[in-house]
């Protein structure tokens, strides 16, 4: 662990770079196994799934944590810096049959990280992990590249990294990931994520509800042996049947009567969530990844694929004391429930706008981008090729607008996938030649897709140059290649 003074002694060299990254041996040997082991294992359709028997959960047994919000080790010159020690830890998701599982700072689910827009955070990731290989990417950040967990640029363990956000951007419910190449699909599924929040001016005024009742929720899934194992197999998608709420498998959670903004983070790598609330009690969206939508969108229903992200008003003094509302999804049944335990002052809002529509500038480039994972050869691919770091697939000018159309090439079976830029913010033009839904008309980074579906977006390169990735982020395919590196040149 860094003390203060060269954690800021780093930060400032990290800011007087204009946000080049420092990367610092903390003295211990190095030891690096994880990325043989990662390769090792198949991927696709050959691969063997787990065979052994499932962990049997009781739902609604265990209270949902509140994730721990990290306090800065220091504030100074507009600067929040904040020092975080990747390791190994044991969880509980199984009470007596504990888990080993990679974390950042001790716990499943990462810290939270509260930011605030212009103001600068500062995060030194120590790897502690003694076996692997990491990378931090900051998903939704408009960051430098040096800065963006690209898959290569690796924290070897034993080493730190100084990682620069100047938070430039708007309000957004963000989130921490490994990126390391090959293994971003393993670590997160065994741990290592985390909440990053960015709030601003212009959404405090609103009215929402924040403080206590203003939380993140990160659910993902895994496969849980009945001894307590976190098993990973790549791609074995149907034996991860145990969800998990910030960490906790199927957990209830005693709110009080009156409105909360959940901001639910998709953090598992292949599952798809269609949440409803009851047997269809309204929920009211506001925000997708990157921005609040222009106006709330009453929904019976809500669903995120891998990485997307989507906050959420729920008014529970419609409720009696004593009502219980079990959240469930569409394919994994339940996942955890309110207890309305109480009432509770509320002098929230959600107004009838929550930001100007978007407006767009023309784009001049448009780019071609097909998502398919050849079942002849088991490849993993973006426009036909499997992920070379050192391969550059497209060179953007900075300053230009682009219109890319992203295709699901794996019709027949139908595989879904999804795309998610780093860099840069995008919108949806138009979803298979129409128009997109109202949950899809503000900033995002990731995006769905079907089998044979087409999406358009439109983004604007600003700031930085430098190399960054573009890939499915459904991370075992991610992982195993589809992906493409694309550099911004000045
Ligand atoms: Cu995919």
């Amino acid at each position: 662990m860094l003390n203060r003074r060269e954690l800021l002694r780093l930060g400032a060299a990290a800011g007087a770079a204009a946000g080049a990254a420092v990367l610092i041996p903390t003295g211990q040997a190095l030891v690096r196994s994880g990325r043989s082991e990662a390769e090792a294992h198949g991927h696709g359709a050959g691969a063997a799934g787990f065979a052994g028997q499932p962990a049997a959960i009781t739902p609604f047994t265990r209270a949902m944590p509140l994730l721990r919000t990290l306090s800065p080790v220091l504030q100074a010159g507009g600067t929040d810096f904040y020092a975080v020690t990747a390791r190994k830890a044991m969880a509980e998701f199984i009470p007596g049959a504990p888990t080993e599982v990679l974390t950042f700072g001790g716990a499943y689910c990462g810290p939270t990280i509260r930011a605030r827009t212009g103001r600068r955070v500062v995060i030194a990731h120590t790897n502690d992990l003694g076996d692997r290989d990491m990378a931090v990417h900051l998903h939704g950040g408009h960051v430098a590249s040096a800065n963006d967990g690209f898959p290569t640029d690796v924290v070897p363990p034993g080493h730190t990294r100084v990682y620069n956000y100047p938070n430039n951007q708007p309000a957004a419910t963000m989130w921490y990931h490994d990126h390391a190449h090959h293994l971003e699909a393993e670590n997160v599924y065994r741990g290592m994520s985390g909440a990053y929040i960015i709030e601003d001016p212009a959404e405090a005024q609103l009215g929402l509800p924040t403080g206590q009742y203003d939380i993140p929720i990160m659910l993902r899934d895994g496969c849980l042996s009945a001894d307590g194992q976190l098993v990973w197999v790549p791609d074995d998608f149907a034996n991860r049947t145990c969800v998990m709420v910030n960490g906790v498998p199927q957990p209830y959670f005693q709110v009080a009567a009156r409105r909360y903004r959940f901001r639910i983070i998709n953090s598992s790598n292949l599952r798809t969530f269609t949440l409803r609330l009851g047997s269809g009690e309204q929920l009211t969206q506001i925000a997708s990844d990157l921005s609040l939508l222009p106006a709330p969108v009453p929904a019976q229903s809500v669903r995120l694929t891998p990485a997307e992200r989507l906050d959420v008003v729920i008014d529970f003094s419609r409720y009696p004391i004593g009502t219980q509302l079990v959240l469930e999804d569409a394919s994994a049944g339940q996942v955890m429930r309110f207890d309305v335990a109480r009432v509770a002052p509320d002098n929230s809002r959600v107004p009838a706008t929550l930001r100007p529509a978007l407006t767009l500038p023309t784009a001049t480039v448009t780019r071609q981008v097909t998502l398919m994972i050849d079942l002849a050869t088991g490849a993993f691919t973006v426009n036909g090729q499997s992920f070379d770091p050192a391969r550059v697939d497209f060179t953007i000018k900075r300053g230009t607008t682009e219109i890319w159309e992203v295709h699901n090439a794996n019709v027949t079976p139908a595989i879904p996938h999804n795309f998610h830029m780093h860099l840069v913010r995008f919108t949806v033009l138009s979803r298979n030649g129409a128009a997109p839904p109202a949950t899809e008309t503000g900033w995002k980074d990731t995006v769905s897709l079907a089998g044979g579906e087409t999406v358009r977006l439109q983004t604007t390169f600003t700031e930085f140059t430098g190399k960054y990735v573009f890939h499915c982020h459904m991370l075992d395919h991610s992982s195993a290649g589809m992906m493409g590196r694309m550099d911004i040149v000045a």
